[in-house]
């Protein structure tokens, strides 16, 4: 069995992951590629639980190691119990962010040390990383106008706009440190250019 594909979608908020993630699904089932479709953090049972409680706006405050672990306990189940087997299965696993949302949000916009990260990365994944990165990326201010129309603001939502800007330099930042596996993709344009952009990025693969 040829082991599928692990294509990550990222971004600031708003930037139109989720839609985009339903348009490559599209695509490469059009194609007759096999695929399976997930978010992080989530994608098991009990990752969903440690997302409702990452993003509830209304527990006690979490603290920021607590945070970089609670992301990584979920990564653990979802690797363990959904990305690996689509994989092996020969599956293509289109995810709603990965680690670099973790480089992105607790190493940029929480200032936390990159060593630490690192060291999680490697205790939960292993070898795992992902095949290609799709990074969209808009300004700031537009992917919240877009996510503040869609649904109230989450815990992270509610951050100022400072933070994100540190997010969006964070998510650049590992766009140069990693050209080969991340692409980046303008979010600023009308959807039908967006996704031609990506089609330009994901068509190779098929070959
Ligand atoms: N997090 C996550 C961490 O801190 N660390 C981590 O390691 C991980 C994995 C998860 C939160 O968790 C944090 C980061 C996040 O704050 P989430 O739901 O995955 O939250 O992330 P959000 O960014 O909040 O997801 P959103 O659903 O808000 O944004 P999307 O998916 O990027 O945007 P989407 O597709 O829902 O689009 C938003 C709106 O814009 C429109 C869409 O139709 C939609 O209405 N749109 C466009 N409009 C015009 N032109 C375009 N080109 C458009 N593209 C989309």
């Amino acid at each position: 069995m040829i082991r599928g594909k692990f294509i990550t979608l990222e971004g600031g908020e708003g930037v139109g992951k989720t839609t985009n993630l339903a348009f490559i699904k599209g695509y490469l089932q059009q194609h007759n590629v096999p695929v399976v479709v997930t978010r992080e953090p989530g994608g098991t049972v009990l990752a969903e639980k440690i997302r409702h409680l990452l993003l509830d706006n209304d527990s006690e405050t979490i603290s920021e190691p607590a945070e970089l672990l609670l992301i990584f306990a979920a990564r653990a189940q979802h690797i363990k119990h959904v990305i690996e087997p689509a994989l092996a299965q020969g599956a293509w696993v289109l995810c709603d962010r990965f680690t670099d949302a973790t480089y992105a949000y607790q190493g940029g916009g929480r200032n936390m040390r990159i060593s630490t990260i690192e060291w999680l990365e490697n205790l939960v994944q292993g070898s795992l990383r992902p095949d290609l990165t799709l990074l969209l990326d808009a300004p700031v201010e537009i992917g919240l106008e877009r996510a503040q129309k869609r649904a109230a603001f989450d815990r992270f939502e509610s951050e100022k706009i400072s933070f994100f800007e540190q997010v969006r330099r964070a998510y650049l930042l590992q766009l140069e440190l990693h050209p080969e596996r991340i692409k980046l993709i303008k979010a600023n344009q009308p959807l039908v250019d967006v996704q031609s952009a990506l089609i330009n990025v994901i068509h190779p693969l098929l070959r």
